[in-house]
């Protein structure tokens, strides 16, 4: 499998998992996060629809395996979250993958719609969903795991004193070169 989709540290607390391997370019936001805040974590692809007898071993296997948080990312019809939730106590988030034909929106309701009894923590659609599951999955981990508070804490202050170090866009778009982002060079 793909590396990049199968990661694994030494016992993850928290599970990343998705429909697709098309879903990883919103997911690894969420990866990318918990890399930062030091959160042990896998990352694993596992379709309600093509893979349900993984779903279904995966989810039930969550809890006895040292993981504390699910985070599901699925597009379209995406039952990935609701249907691991049903399967687990464990806190399950979910991050509605932005679909070609609806833009999201079906993701966001299939998601979001959960019948009272099984809940699914709904983020916000695309890259915003996947970075704040993650965000939120490290709160949650903050009641228990001090140094995952703290290295939220920090995320917090650092992210207000950038926004506090440029208060004026039209001086920081002139005194800071455009970074060509494919390139990784200033032109
Ligand atoms: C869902 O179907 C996945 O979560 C993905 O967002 C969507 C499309 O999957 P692919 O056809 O790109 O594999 O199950």
């Amino acid at each position: 499998m793909n590396n990049q989709l199968d990661r694994k540290d030494a016992n993850p607390l928290v599970g990343i998992i998705m429909g697709s391997t098309s879903d990883w370019e919103t997911m690894e936001h969420a990866s990318n996060i918990l890399t930062s805040l030091g959160v042990p974590h896998e990352t694993r692809v596992v379709s309600a629809h093509r893979t349900p007898d993984l779903l279904f071993e995966y989810a039930s296997s969550a809890e006895q395996r040292g993981l504390e948080v699910i985070i599901a990312g699925a597009g379209g019809a995406a039952h990935l979250p609701g249907m691991t939730a049903s399967k687990t106590v464990l806190p399950v988030l979910g991050v509605p993958v932005e679909s070609k034909v609806l833009k999201g929106l079906d993701s966001l309701l299939s998601i979001a719609q959960m019948p009272g009894g099984i809940p699914v923590g709904t983020l916000a659609i695309g890259k915003a969903g996947a970075v704040n599951a993650a965000l939120l999955a490290a709160a949650i981990l903050g009641n228990k795991h001090v140094a995952i508070r703290e290295a939220l804490r920090r995320f917090r202050v650092e992210q207000t004193d950038r926004v506090m170090a440029q208060p004026d866009p039209s001086v920081s778009a002139v005194a800071i070169p455009f970074k060509d982002e494919k390139k990784g060079k200033h032109r």
